[in-house]
């Protein structure tokens, strides 16, 4: 008779689950050793919430769960952060943590939290496993939920006494492929007269449009329609071939330079916008008439509220609405001619010399390293606007940014998560002095797993964002500054190659022989801040 944990590892394989990433603690013991007997890898970090970080990129990446571990109580508490990253940037993800004993209790209270509760708010189910035969089916269950649109995490929690019971040999729940429907008919032929009607045509692409199912439709619409597109952050890269008719990204929510577009525009053609994000334009009374393209109808916000909606399976209902329109649009280009003067302006000094280097600067230098199909992962602070601006994209999901829960320390996991599922492409990760130390400890895990990966650290000896806003809103310059580790030093003492850029000529070939090495390098180089205010604020505002 099988036990719990065995259940539950061969309904992970069921599933087709290859790794779980954890942390695992003295409840999840006979996990593990059911884990063990299996083909799943398990890959060991050094803090749950790296793993957790680490099995929502497995998600945003492949459409497929990511898995998680933790024991009970605090490891438990120690993926909060990265389901509400799951959560907010709709990644499927399977969290699975332990619990003492539910039919008896013989520590009493001790390290137990209710963390079925704690989870709930954060994820798309949670529930606690209270009988082995249940486990084939909550599992499916689970895997059903996190998958669909809007896919994003569940938690299961499994007792220790429920995992080292032997249940009855309930058979496996069988996954069977699920199409999502297409968009209504009515609603094709109404969007498709409204952009009939447009005479100067925008099409946005969001976060949505990056799910890994969405992206032949989408570059097939663009191609046959030939409408412009701009993208928000987390949209970037989305359309392969159509970079003649890329406007730029909206990584502000006003008066960037991209934004001479959108307010031109008449009519914008939303495809997969989710308003987690900073808001890419703001609408207001008088504004461009918008159309929502997504799985989930829109949410209606403040500053989105669509007049019209097609709603159903991205791709195949692009081809509905092209197909209505191809031939159709002789003012489909008509913002284009914006496009020279936008794209200028935002590659505006991408090749001075002075060090430390500008942020555009190294946004240059980077996309010089990294070829198409690399992949650049960001964590949170002042350079993302930057790379979500200046980077330019052509294949999707090769801008990893987090422009929906914005937190700090998943740049490195996302990026050791990314250089996992695709050995073979360049796989960078980019974080500031600030994000980088609060998941620093997963260069051992890198080292580890024989990872190639780089990891350019932005030093400016604070936490830059913050201190840029609190110069923008006019507040003394105080209490954002601290001091760093010599970080060639430190990446050397986890057993990685250290480097430290020293002049502007230096960032290239020190990335270039970094990737060409393999193994996991950190690269540590200044970076010049005093671009913030002199293009985010003074040129901006004064356009
Ligand atoms: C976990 C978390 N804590 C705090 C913040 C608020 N925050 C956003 S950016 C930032 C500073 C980032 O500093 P750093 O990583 O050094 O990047 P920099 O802006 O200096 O380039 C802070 C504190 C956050 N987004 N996430
Ligand atoms: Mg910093």
């Amino acid at each position: 008779m099988p036990k719990g944990s065995d259940l539950l590892i061969a309904a992970l394989e069921n599933e087709g689950v290859q790794r779980v990433f954890g942390v695992p603690g003295e409840e999840n013991l006979d996990v593990l050793e059911s884990l063990r007997g299996s083909r799943i890898r398990l890959v060991l970090t050094r803090h749950e919430q790296a793993a957790a970080f680490m099995a929502a990129t497995h998600g945003r990446l492949t459409g497929r769960p990511g898995v998680c571990l933790a024991t009970l109580g605090p490891g438990a508490l120690n993926l909060a952060t990265g389901a509400a990253y799951a959560q907010l940037g709709a990644m499927p993800m399977l969290m699975i943590t332990g619990q003492k004993g539910i039919m008896s209790s013989r520590q009493a209270r001790f390290q137990i939290v209710d963390v079925v509760g704690a989870m709930r708010p954060l994820t798309k189910m949670a529930r606690q496993i209270v009988s082995p035969a249940t486990i084939p089916t909550l599992v499916r269950e689970a895997f059903r939920v996190a998958m669909e649109e809007r896919p994003g995490p569940v938690h299961l929690e499994l007792p220790e006494d429920v995992a080292g019971e032997d249940g009855p040999d309930v058979p496996l729940v069988p996954p069977h492929p699920i199409e999502i429907p297409v968009a209504h008919r009515a609603a094709l032929d109404r969007a498709a007269e409204m952009i009939l009607a447009a005479e100067r045509p925008l099409v946005m692409l969001g976060a949505a449009a990056s799910r890994p199912r969405a992206t032949a439709g989408l570059a097939g619409f663009v191609r046959r329609t030939r409408i412009p597109f701009v993208t928000t952050q987390m949209g970037k890269g989305t359309v392969p071939g159509g970079t003649s008719l890329y406007m730029g990204t909206a990584a502000l929510s006003e008066r960037d330079h991209v934004h001479a577009a959108i307010e031109r525009a008449d009519l914008i053609i939303a495809v997969g916008h989710d308003t987690v994000e900073k808001p890419p334009f703001l609408m207001g009374p008088g504004g461009p008439r918008v159309i929502h393209v997504s799985y989930t109808p829109a949410t209606v916000e403040e500053v989105y509220f669509p007049h019209a909606e097609v709603v159903g399976d991205v791709g195949p209902s692009l081809e509905l609405l092209a197909d209505r329109l191809e031939g159709r649009l002789p003012r489909a280009g008509a913002l284009l001619p914006l496009r020279d003067g936008i794209l200028a302006r935002i590659a505006d000094r991408a090749a001075e010399d002075r060090f430390p280097p500008t942020p555009q600067r190294i946004v240059h230098d980077v996309r010089a390293v990294v070829p198409e199909d690399g992949i650049v992962a960001l964590d949170n602070g002042m350079y993302k606007i930057w790379f979500a601006r200046n980077y330019r994209t052509r294949v999707a999901n090769t801008l990893l940014l987090d422009n929906a829960l914005a937190t700090m320390g998943a740049g490195l996991p996302s990026a050791m998560a990314a250089a996992l599922l695709c050995p073979g492409r360049r796989v960078l990760a980019v974080c500031g002095d600030g994000g980088f130390m609060m998941n620093s400890q997963e260069l051992e895990t890198a080292v580890r797993l024989g990872l190639d990966l780089v990891v350019l650290v932005l030093e400016d000896g604070a936490y830059g964002m913050i201190r840029w806003k609190q110069a923008v809103e006019g507040f003394a310059d105080w209490g954002l500054a601290f001091a760093n580790p010599d970080f060639a030093a430190y990446a050397a003492s986890y057993g990685a190659r250290g480097h430290r850029v020293q002049a502007a000529a230096e960032l290239i070939p020190t990335l270039e022989a970094a990737f060409h090495a393999g193994g996991v390098h950190l690269v540590a180089v200044p970076i010049d801040y005093s671009e913030n205010v002199r293009v985010l604020v003074d040129e901006l505002h004064s356009t």
